[in-house]
C-alpha cells in the first residue's frame, strides 16, 4: 500500500498556538486544494490544543496528521489519521533524537500503523525549533545531503523533511537533497508565502508545506501557494 503522504504535493500546516487570520475557519483550510492538514508546531501541540481544531475539521475529509509535542494518547480517532513524529537529525538536543520518543513508547499505547516518523533537518538557525532543538544549522550543502543518506540508507526513513521555518530556504540544497534521495519522500517547508515561493520549491521537493502564511496572510494566500505548487508539478 502506498503511504498516506505519497501523492501530497501541498500540505498546510496549522500551528495551535497561532490564531486564524481575520474571519478564517479551520473548515476553510480543506477548500484550498491543499492536499493534508499537518497541525504542529515547536510548542503547546497539547492534547486540549489539538482537539478542539479537529473538532472543527471533523466534517472535512481531508487526511489531518498531528505532530504532536505531548505524549499521544490514542494514536487514532475518527479525526485524525494518524501522527508524524519528528526526528531532529542534526540536533545537539537528543531530547529530539530519540529522549521524547522513548518516553512516548514507555508510557502510551499507540497503535504503531498510525505513527509514522518524519526525518528533520533544521536549517533556519534563527527559527524557535533550531532554538528549541539546538539543532546544528552550520551545514554545506554536502553535511544536508549526507544527513538525507543518513536518513534512508541507515536509518531507514521515509520522509526527510528539510526545515527551513519562518524563511525561504536555498533551493539548490533542496534539490541536492531530492537527488540523493531513492525512494523518501522530500518535503520541503519554510517561507512559502506566496505563488511564486511555491512554484520555486515545488519545482524541487515533492512536497511543500506551508505554515506561517495560513496565519499571517489568510486562506486567499494559502490558496496562491496551492496554485503555485500545482503550476509547478503540472505544467507541461
Ligand atoms: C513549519 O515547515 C513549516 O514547520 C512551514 O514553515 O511557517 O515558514 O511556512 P513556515
Amino acid at each position: 500500500m502506498a503511504a498516506a503522504w505519497a501523492q501530497w504535493e501541498h500540505v498546510t500546516k496549522i500551528d495551535p498556538d497561532k490564531p486564524l487570520h481575520d474571519e478564517d475557519s479551520y473548515v476553510d483550510i480543506a477548500d484550498t486544494g491543499t492536499d493534508a492538514i499537518i497541525i504542529g508546531g515547536t510548542t503547546n501541540v497539547t492534547e486540549a490544543r489539538v482537539q478542539p481544531i479537529l473538532n472543527a475539521l471533523s466534517s472535512t475529509e481531508i487526511p489531518i496528521f498531528v505532530e504532536p509535542t505531548y505524549r499521544p494518547s490514542s494514536s487514532h480517532t475518527e479525526a485524525l489519521s494518524g501522527y508524524l513524529l519528528p526526528i531532529v537529525l542534526n540536533a545537539d538536543d537528543p531530547l529530539w533524537i530519540t529522549g521524547a520518543h522513548h518516553e512516548w513508547v514507555r508510557s502510551s499505547d499507540l497503535e504503531w500503523d498510525y505513527v509514522h516518523p518524519e526525518a528533520y533537518i533544521v536549517l533556519n538557525p534563527a527559527s524557535s525549533v533550531a532554538t528549541y532543538t539546538q539543532a546544528d544549522c552550520d551545514l554545506d550543502v554536502d553535511d544536508v545531503v549526507a544527513y538525507t543518506t543518513l536518513a534512508e540508507q541507515i536509518l531507514g526513513q521515509q520522509i526527510v523533511y528539510l526545515e527551513y521555518s519562518g524563511t525561504l530556504g536555498d533551493p539548490a540544497v533542496v534539490a541536492a537533497v531530492r537527488d540523493a534521495l531513492s525512494s523518501a519522500q522530500p518535503f520541503y517547508g519554510g517561507g512559502i508565502h506566496d505563488y511564486d515561493s511555491a512554484y520555486e520549491m515545488a519545482k524541487v521537493a515533492d512536497t511543500v508545506v506551508v505554515g506561517d502564511v495560513l496565519h499571517d496572510a489568510g486562506i486567499e494566500a494559502v490558496e496562491a501557494t496551492v496554485r503555485g505548487t500545482t503550476d509547478a508539478k503540472h505544467e507541461s
